[in-house]
């Protein structure tokens, strides 16, 4: 058999390597990823025409409860595996600067920023990974110890973009350039130009962006004048006890929850601040889309698991009484609640 040339090809080549990422078949899913770099398929098209789409499937299929999280850690390991078989196969040389890769701060999606320190490795930079939820402080010493031509950082959840604020600026502190990427930043990276920070799509984009210092450096100012309102910051600082009401609120309003076990509640307790995590970080980047597009996720992973989208509606009255006098939250609360009743009556319609 030749080569597959496009990624329609390759993605007949994917069906295989999905089938051995449901078995867990780590040997399969390497087998398939080698024998395409055998058959001459650059590594680069492995990882991201191939690995990369199957693990967004694995996403998909846990967030609609076809999954459950022991398949999909299983699988993101096999991930891993293949990358690391690919990365061994093509052993590239350096023959560019130190490009230095880390997740911010509390993010635990390392595959992405792996996929993408793989592609800066095969594009000749040298490159140091460093793995999931890197503290700034830390960051920036390893950053004054070690030369680096440009720092990439990685945030798959928005609700982490305030921290990945605190970390772009203490890298900034160091001058040393930064490029960001993730899904945390939104489609279009919407939220990093909020944040005076260059951004980058995909692994081929951040290559070619580090390649050209001035645009990695030519970046325009934040705009945050509106966290002059306090709003962000007073949430943030009221987080406990607002999780403490809502949970006082569900424990009177659905008697069964007093049933509820330790699990269910720990559960339920992760949710709420959830959801005040990602009120706050909408609140930080003055984006109500960023908290409805949240919202709208966690009603489909909740009603796939059977709990009702009024459940999400609830709490979030609950918490606009609470909010009553932050006016960006209130009005953030309202469209969050216009997407529950519009799930609501797409379910029932
Ligand atoms: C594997 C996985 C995990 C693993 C991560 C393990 C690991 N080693 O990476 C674990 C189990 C830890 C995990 C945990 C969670 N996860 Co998760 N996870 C995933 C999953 C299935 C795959 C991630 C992945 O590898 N994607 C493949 C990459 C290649 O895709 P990509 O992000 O588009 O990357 C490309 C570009 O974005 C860009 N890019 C990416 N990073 C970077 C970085 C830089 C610097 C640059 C320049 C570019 C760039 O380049 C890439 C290649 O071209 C995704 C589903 C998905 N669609 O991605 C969910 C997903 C991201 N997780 C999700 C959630 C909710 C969580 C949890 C909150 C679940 C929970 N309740 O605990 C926690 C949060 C943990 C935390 N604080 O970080 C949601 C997020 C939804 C949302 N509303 O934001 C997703 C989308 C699943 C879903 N469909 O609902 N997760």
């Amino acid at each position: 058999m030749s080569a597959p040339t496009t990624r329609a090809e390759l993605t007949d080549v994917w069906s295989g390597y999905l089938e051995s990422l449901q078995e867990a078949d780590e040997y399969g899913a390497i087998e398939v990823a080698t024998g395409l770099l055998e058959d001459g398929v650059p590594a680069e098209r492995v990882l991201l025409d191939l690995v990369a789409p199957a693990q967004a499937e694995v996403g998909e299929r846990w967030a609609r409860n076809e999954w459950s999280v022991a398949q999909e850690h299983a699988a993101t390991h096999i991930s891993e595996q293949v990358v690391a078989a690919v990365a061994a196969y093509a052993a590239p040389r350096p023959t560019r600067g130190r490009i230095v890769v880390a997740c911010m701060d509390g993010e635990w999606h390392a595959l992405p920023p792996r996929l993408v320190a793989e592609v800066l490795r095969l594009r000749g930079w040298q490159v140091t990974f460093l793995g999931a939820s890197v503290p700034a402080a830390h960051l920036v010493s390893y950053l004054h110890r070690h030369d680096a031509h440009a720092v990439a950082l990685a945030c798959a959840l928005p609700m982490r973009l305030p921290h990945a604020h605190r970390m772009i600026e203490a890298c900034r502190r160091s001058d040393v350039p930064v490029v960001v990427g993730g899904r945390g930043f939104g489609v279009d990276g919407r939220w990093a130009r909020r944040l005076g920070v260059a951004w980058a799509p995909d692994a081929p984009s951040a290559a070619d962006l580090v390649a050209d210092e001035p645009a990695l450096r030519r970046v325009p100012p934040a705009r945050l004048s509106h966290l002059a309102d306090d709003e962000y910051a007073s949430l943030v600082k009221r987080r406990g006890e607002l999780i403490d009401e809502a949970v006082a609120d569900l424990r009177e309003r659905v008697p069964s929850a007093r049933d509820y076990t330790s699990a269910q509640w720990d559960s339920t307790i992760g949710d709420l601040g959830y959801i005040l995590d990602f009120l706050a970080a909408a609140l930080y980047v003055d984006d109500s889309t960023l908290f409805t597009e949240f919202v709208d996720w966690l009603v489909a992973v909740l009603t796939s698991r059977g709990v009702p989208a009024g459940a999400v509606g609830a709490t979030l009255d609950q918490y606009a009484r609470a909010l009553r006098d932050f006016p960006r939250a209130t009005r953030f609360l309202a469209r969050g609640r216009a997407s529950v009743a519009a799930a609501g009556s797409a379910a029932t319609g």
